[in-house]
This record gives structure tokens, sequence and C-alpha cells, in this order.
């Protein structure tokens, strides 16, 4: 009976351990998987985007990318942390077809399809785009998850790299730019905003001629080009470079992007 009794309560303590470590062994896996992925991804989406460009190291364009936020404390990452990253992968402008956005992402994309850049169309852009990562002070892994939002503190990973990567896509734009912005908003242009604090400073009035507003509406309800909003904008701009600003609805741009070919005649 006593043996019996010794022999259940083995049993039962081997299977109780069993079960703790291929549950340990699971989620070790499945966290080394998550970082070992957005690493892979990276890299993947990195030779992608430049197959048909130019050859790049993407393991290096990798390499400067980590050495921004890995091993510190995920809200003391500087914009200029990615300096070396940019350096490396810098974005490549396309004169007269430079869009920049506020407030209306998904539109502006719909609208630049082929035809225009925008910084999600750049490579680390693209790479980055909808993502989230950050370091751990001692640690030298990438995380996913548990990382600080966007407002939680200034200099966290993700709002470092899309401030440091804005003012470098601004600072190269050449020719004719323009800039969708948000016409249901209460301030179209906000100063506030990464485009309004960042990419407008950062404009290279050698290299920009002109920036046309667009101001985007739903069926004429919004804002207009008198916007008091937008004259903070003109007080921003260098004289030589020239303001434009037109209304457009938002199904007015759609119906023309979708007769637009391959000439990408502008649909503002
Ligand atoms: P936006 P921006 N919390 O539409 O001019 C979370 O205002 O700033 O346009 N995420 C935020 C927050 C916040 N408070 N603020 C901004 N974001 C993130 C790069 C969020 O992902 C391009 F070149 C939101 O979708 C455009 O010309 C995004 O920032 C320019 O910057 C845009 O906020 C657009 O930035």
């Amino acid at each position: 009976m006593v043996k019996r009794c010794v022999l259940v309560v083995c049993g039962c303590t081997i299977a109780v351990l069993v079960v703790v470590l291929v549950v340990f062994l699971v989620v070790v896996l499945c966290k080394n998987n998550t970082n070992n992925n957005f690493k892979d991804t990276f890299i993947h989406d990195c030779e992608e985007m430049t197959a048909e460009v130019h050859s790049t190291d993407c393991v290096g364009v990798w390499s400067a990318f980590e050495q921004a936020y890995v091993g510190r404390d995920p809200c003391q990452v500087p914009p200029e942390a990615y300096d070396p990253l940019l350096s490396v992968a810098p974005p490549l402008p396309k004169r007269n077809k430079m869009l920049f956005w506020s407030g209306i992402k998904e539109m502006a994309h719909q609208l630049a399809g082929d035809c225009y850049k925008t910084l999600e169309t750049t490579m680390l852009g693209s790479v980055l785009d909808e993502k989230t990562w950050c370091g751990k002070k001692g640690s030298n892994e990438t995380f996913t998850s548990g990382c600080p939002g966007w407002t939680e503190c200034e200099n966290n990973p993700v709002r470092s790299f899309w401030s440091r990567a804005s003012a470098e896509f601004a600072a190269v734009a050449c020719g004719d730019a323009a800039v969708l912005l948000d016409g249901s908003r209460d301030t179209p242009f906000s100063p506030t905003s990464i485009f309004g604090s960042i990419e407008v400073k950062n404009f290279t009035p050698d290299l920009m001629k002109s920036l046309t507003v667009v101001l985007v509406t739903k069926d004429n309800v919004g804002a207009n080009c008198t916007d008091e909003s937008l004259k903070n904008l003109q007080k921003e701009l260098t004289p030589s470079i020239k303001y434009i600003c037109t209304e457009k609805t938002e199904s007015e741009l759609l119906t023309c992007k979708k007769k637009q070919d391959k000439s990408c005649v502008p649909c503002w």
C-alpha cells in the first residue's frame, strides 16, 4: 500500500515537472522566435526593398539600427541615437514627388501609390512602419512588446526613430513637394505634429522649390485655405519656398487617383 502511494506521488511529481518544463520551453522558444522574427523580417524586408536599386548590406543596416536602442533604458533613446542608421541607409529623394502628410496617413498612401514618395515608402520607413521595438538596460535583446507608448516618454525608441527619419526625409526633399493635411481637424497644421514640429523646420531652401498644401475635406465640410493654422505654416516656410494651397474632397482625390496612369499627373 505504502509502495503504491510512493509510486503515485512520484508519478504525479514527474508529470507536473514535465508539464512545467514543456510550458517553460514553449514560452522561451516563442519569445526568442518573436525577437528573431523581428530581426529576420527587418533584414528580409530591407533586402527586398533594396534589391532592385542597389545592393545594400542589410545585416549591417540591422546592426546600425539595433545599436540605437539595445541595452538602453527605453525612455532614454534620443533621435540622435539613430544618426549612424540614417547615415548607412539615408532616404533617397524623388524630385517633385515627395509627399508629406499629417492626420491622414491612409489617404496619403492610397494617393501616393507608385507616383509619390512618402517617408513610409523609403527603405527604413517601409521596414519599420507600424512596428514597435525597444531594448532594456543590461540586456542585448530586442523586445517587441512591453515598450513605452508614443506619449509615455518623449525619448522612446519608436518615436525617436520617426522624429530622426522625418527630419532626414524633409531635409532631402527637392523640387515641388506636397503635403496632405486633414481639413476635418481643428488645426489642420498642428505645430506639435511631426510635420509641424520637425519636417517643416528641416526643409532645405536650396533644394525645395515649392510646397503645395492639399487640404483634404469630407464633402467640402471642414477647413479651407484661409484657415488660421495655415498662416503659421506659411510663417515657418522660408520665403524662397513657394507656398500653394488647394482644397480637395476625399472623393475628388480618390476618383482622380483611379484614373491616374503611369504619367502620375498630380491630382491637386
Ligand atoms: P499625425 P504627423 N500617440 O497624423 O504630422 C501615438 O499627427 O505627426 O501626423 N502615436 C502618435 C502620436 C500620439 N500622440 N502622435 C503621432 N503618432 C504617430 C512622417 C502615429 O503613428 C511623415 F513623413 C501616427 O499615425 C509625415 O509627413 C503618426 O505618428 C509626418 O511624419 C502620425 O501622426 C506625419 O506625422
